[in-house]
């Protein structure tokens, strides 16, 4: 019985169908408006020029580098002159467009990019780049015809918030790992990327005046002893914050209090009440540390680490965590949050935290992080009512720690098992009853790395299911198709195929 699904999984992976034509909205996310026209496609050659205004140069440099390894073509940018692709920023801002939308234009002659901020021209560079021949991707020269489909896209975001999140403390990823995933959610239009930087196996991010949190809780995470250490100095933090937005990606820290501070405690006894350090610890429980609540130097040491994060981060979030503080009695939960999320407001920023945080008053001027397995959450639906926005991270579809199913390698599956259409068929906008559609401000898939201990096993866990909620999160709800998505993903396959990109090959998807 367990045989039949592997055994169609290699037949239709040995008989892929033929990959069609590249259409128009043979893009992922689905874009809001797809204009196809009869006219011949527009062929991109060795006398190609790119031409930008000064405020589109940027990315209009970052198309040409997308380009220039797989045609070997020189792909000049310039300012004025003749020219067969252009970007420009609207002179008038349209508002249909927002900050992140754009329109692209092409045909037999050239290419239009046309956005009202440079981040919706980087928004159209994705969408050309899935227009062009897979072998796009390639790193050397290829020989191709490298053909973009005439017509129009008009594309915005449904959501402003498209989030994934990291945890760097169960396992920690280096930088240059952080970096390839910032490239890849970039690509999914994906614009936030939570770092979740403390937890009870280790603290990664270096804070002045509290030095032993990465000397002593820079620990190894829940490796065995040696594998998935490590931690971020703050140059290297404010250089992933900076590489992330060139690619309009905005960095969100989280340090998770007044829970998940195992590893704070290790390195500073004096934050537990009895003032004993506990053990390290390595193994995946939750739920039996928590900050003393009632002792001065808590709060001492909470707003030396928010004033720190904030004055690294220009993103607008700061994130507290909040969860699963099954060690701190309610009440003292709800006062602990009622001083926390005024220091974050304190130092400039929108407090964010884990839904838990919705039990404390001063939850209505934060972003609550919605991760419930069930759907109806009155105290989130009233904190929502009273003013709160909320991002929906439903453990049940949207974590991407979660198994595929019982057999692939990797991921808990506490809150069940996810394939990728379990992952894209869910509304954001109605998924949490009472919540007003109005208040939903995205979706966000996090990533918890308790058994990840690679790289590749971070890419095996996100892909394909990062794509469903990066269209989610993107899409109108009027372009959401199952059988659709299902084949833009099956072609979009063979980009992270080329890009070396280690993901799951999903027996629900034809991957082309
Ligand atoms: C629950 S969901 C947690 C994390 C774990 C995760 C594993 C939430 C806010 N907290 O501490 O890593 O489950 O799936």
């Amino acid at each position: 019985v367990l045989l039949l699904p592997l055994v169609s999984t290699v037949a239709s992976a040995a008989n892929p169908p033929a990959p069609g034509p590249i259409t128009l909205d043979r893009v992922v996310p689905a874009p809001a408006v797809v204009v196809p026209s009869d006219a011949a496609p527009f062929e991109l050659t060795a006398t190609t020029v790119i031409t930008a205004t000064e405020a589109a140069r940027p990315v209009a440099e970052r198309l040409a580098a997308t380009l220039r390894p797989a045609t070997g073509f020189s792909l000049p940018v310039r300012s004025a002159g003749v020219t067969t692709v252009d970007l420009r920023l609207n002179p008038v801002a349209d508002p249909w467009f927002g900050d992140e939308g754009y329109q692209l234009e092409i045909d037999t002659t050239g290419v239009a990019l046309r956005a009202n901020r440079p981040a919706g021209l980087f928004a159209g560079l994705q969408t050309l780049r899935q227009l062009l021949p897979p072998a796009i991707e390639a790193i050397s020269v290829r020989h191709e015809h490298w053909t973009i489909p005439a017509g129009v896209i008009r594309d915005r975001p449904r959501y402003a918030y498209r989030g994934a999140m990291l945890d760097l403390a169960r396992h920690f990823h280096p930088p240059a790992d952080v970096k390839r995933y910032i490239d890849e959610i970039s690509r999914l239009k994906i614009n936030y990327l939570h770092l979740h930087l403390a937890d009870d196996q280790g603290w990664r991010i270096e804070i002045d005046s509290w030095p032993l949190l990465t000397a002593v809780g820079g620990g190894p995470g829940t490796g065995v002893r040696g594998i998935g250490g490590g931690y971020l100095t703050q140059p290297e933090y404010r250089d992933l914050v900076r590489y992330a937005a060139d690619r309009y990606v905005t960095i969100v820290p989280e340090i998770d209090m007044p829970g998940h501070v195992n590893a704070a405690q290790v390195a500073y006894p004096e934050l537990t009440c009895a003032g004993v350090a506990p053990r390290q610890r390595i193994d995946i429980r939750v739920g039996y540390s928590s900050l003393c609540t009632s002792k001065e130097i808590t709060y001492r040491f909470a707003e030396d680490v928010i004033r720190q994060l904030a004055a690294l981060t220009p993103g607008r979030y700061l994130h507290i965590g909040g969860d699963e503080a099954m060690s701190t009695p309610h009440a003292d939960y709800v006062a602990f949050e009622q001083r926390i999320l005024p220091l974050v407001a304190k130092y400039g920023k929108t407090a964010y935290g884990w839904h838990e945080i919705a039990a404390a008053p001063a939850a209505t001027g934060a972003v609550i992080q919605y991760w419930a397995v069930t759907r109806d959450r009155p105290e989130i639906a009233s904190a929502a009512a009273a003013g709160a926005k909320v991002i929906l991270s439903p453990a049940d579809r949207a974590y991407l720690d979660m198994q595929y199913d019982l057999l692939t390698p990797g991921g808990l599956h506490w809150a069940g098992t996810i394939e990728v259409r379990t992952a894209y068929d869910w509304d954001p906008g109605g998924w949490a009853h009472g919540v007003p559609a109005g208040a939903v401000l995205g979706v966000e898939a996090p990533l918890w790395s308790e058994t990840l201990r690679d790289y590749g096993d971070v890419e095996f866990q996100a892909f394909p299911r990062l794509a469903a909620i990066a269209e989610l999160g993107w899409s109108p709800w009027a372009t959401h198709d199952w059988l659709a998505f299902r084949d833009r993903l099956g072609a979009y396959g063979e980009r992270w195929t080329r890009r070396g990109v280690h993901f799951h090959r999903s027996s629900e998807v034809r991957w082309s």
